[in-house]
């Protein structure tokens, strides 16, 4: 098999790096064994950047190892020490890649030298314990989780960056003239499809330097894949104006350079989106005497067809100069309509935007589950971040979807309790058991900021709160035997006296059960 040398379309499947983990840790020193939580937060996980390179002409690299990941976040560690960045992977592609998703949606058209595109974000790192202390919550006895990367194939097109495109049938003599008005120096030879691949040459006419593409040459019913088929029109897209090579010394019976044009034309239309092209012809080969007679005799019908036509040759370098400062012409007035674009940074945020208390309820009944989903940036990123084997980092999690007014939301949309309630897409949603009040805010969350590791200092609060109730106990017991006093003795309770207790005869009769 032959091993290809050019590639102009690869799918990539592209991974940003993972966020570390954050980490709950507590400060230990001599004497001072419980010194506060102290869990560093995980780093960033690295993310995909495609950037323009000018020495980079092919996907070829792509096509061979098409997988490509950025580094993970480090995970933290205890003494607040933070996970380091996970490095960013830059991706080098051609001068006038396109980027698409695998459903055929351009992302980016990714024009000049340098131009960048953050394709895959590294995920978030997850917050150790020390960032998820407060007030409420002084040690928490748990951390977040990092943030998988986003994970994304995509498709790379190349479409080369080209002023000026020369199409026409095979051995017309392409390659042949772009080796004549620039110094590329592409294979020649007499047999059909020399050209494989598209090339690039650089033209200087006058003050005007612009570059011209020599496409593989097409034939009859290339857009219905005959010869190398009319993929390679592609690099010819981003051209200001096509230009007709046209054979006049050509022996083969049946070919003439206005059949030969049409041909070309047909298939050109077949690919589409070329039509608004400016169009030159350029009748090659008059060095050869039967050659310059065909040229003479078709001129002018080629000029009644409203076209630009010079009659060269590639070989002598004859009528060369004429050509090349018509295209030089036709470029600038392109470029003055179109400037030139500048290299930019774009970022693709594959995601929602950061921030976006959007999140919907909706009831679904499918695959076998009657429950409801919730789906939004929030919701989703946090269930991402809860290690589920740890009961208050599960429970940390209520309170935030709480707070965002989930629970809320599926009240008044008449979930009860009990109902399956599924956070995130299809593929990878958690599922839980919806339990209404189960949380209620800032009371939780006090109770789960109580790392276990805490508890020594446990036995003197419990003992002052016994002593408390047990003060509110007496004071109760003797509120009720005073108030048994007085009604054993009416007539002497002044009106009035102790609301809500001696008013009411029926509950005193309770507590006294
Ligand atoms: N006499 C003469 N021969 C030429 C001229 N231009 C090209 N040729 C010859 O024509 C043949 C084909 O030339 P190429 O430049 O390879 O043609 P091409 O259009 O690039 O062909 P493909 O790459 O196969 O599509 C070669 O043998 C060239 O030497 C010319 O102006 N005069
Ligand atoms: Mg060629």
């Amino acid at each position: 098999m032959a091993v290809p040398t050019f590639v102009d379309e690869v799918t990539l499947q592209i991974s940003a790096g993972r966020g570390g983990n954050g980490v709950a840790s507590v400060h230990r020193e001599k004497f001072k064994p419980l010194g506060g939580p102290d869990g560093g937060n995980g780093g960033p996980g690295g993310s995909v950047i495609l950037r323009v390179d000018p020495d980079v002409t092919t996907l070829i690299d792509y096509h061979h190892s098409p997988k490509r990941r950025a580094d993970n976040g480090g995970h933290g560690a205890g003494a607040h020490k933070n996970g380091g960045h996970g490095g960013d992977l830059v991706l080098a592609i051609p001068d006038g890649t396109v980027v698409s998703t695998s459903d055929g949606e351009v992302l980016a058209d990714m024009v000049g030298s340098g131009s960048e595109l953050v394709i895959a974000q590294g995920g978030r790192g997850g917050l150790g314990n020390a960032a998820l202390a407060s007030a409420k919550r002084k040690a928490p006895g748990f951390a977040l989780l990092g943030e998988p990367g986003d994970e994304l194939s995509v498709v790379l097109e190349l479409k080369v960056v080209a002023d000026i495109g020369l199409v026409g049938f095979p051995s017309a003599g392409k390659s042949s003239l772009i080796a004549a008005i620039s110094r590329a120096r592409p294979k020649i030879a007499d047999y059909p499809f020399t050209t494989l691949v598209p090339n690039l040459g650089v033209v200087r006419a006058g003050e005007v330097t612009y570059t011209v593409a020599d496409v593989p040459g097409l034939i009859e019913g290339a857009a219905d894949g005959r010869g190398l088929g009319q993929d390679f029109l592609r690099h010819v897209e981003r051209c200001a104006a096509i230009v007709h090579v046209i054979d006049t010394a050509t022996v083969e019976p049946g070919r003439n350079p206005l059949d030969d044009l049409d041909v070309i034309e047909r298939e050109l239309s077949r690919y589409g989106g070329l039509e608004d092209r400016p169009r030159l012809v350029a009748l090659n080969k008059i060095d050869v005497p039967d050659g310059s007679d065909i040229a003479d005799m078709v001129v002018e019908d080629l000029r009644a067809r409203d076209l630009d036509v010079f009659a060269v040759s590639a070989a002598s370098g004859k009528g060369l100069r004429e050509l090349t400062f018509a295209m030089a012409e036709i470029v600038s007035s392109a470029r003055r309509e179109r400037p030139v674009v500048e290299a930019e940074r774009i970022v693709i945020r594959p995601r929602s935007a950061d921030g976006a208390d959007d999140f919907t309820v909706t009831h679904v009944t499918e695959q076998g589950v009657d429950g409801w989903r919730i789906l939004g940036d929030k919701p989703e990123r946090w269930v991402r971040q809860t290690d589920f084997s740890n009961d208050e980092a599960v429970g940390y999690l209520a309170d935030r979807l709480n707070r965002l007014g989930v629970e809320a939301r599926l009240v008044g949309l008449g979930a009860v309790e009990g109902d399956t309630v599924l956070i995130g897409a299809t593929d990878n949603a958690v599922v839980f058991d919806f339990k209404p009040g189960l949380d209620a805010g800032a009371e939780n969350l006090a109770r789960r900021g109580e790392d276990h590791r805490f508890e020594e200092e446990r036995p003197a609060a419990r003992r002052r709160r016994e002593i408390d109730e047990a003060m509110v106990e007496r004071a109760e017991n003797e509120t009720r035997a005073d108030v048994a006093r007085r009604l054993d003795r009416p007539k002497r309770a002044p009106t009035g006296y102790e609301i809500g207790s001696a008013q009411d005869p029926d509950r005193v009769e309770s507590d006294r059960d």
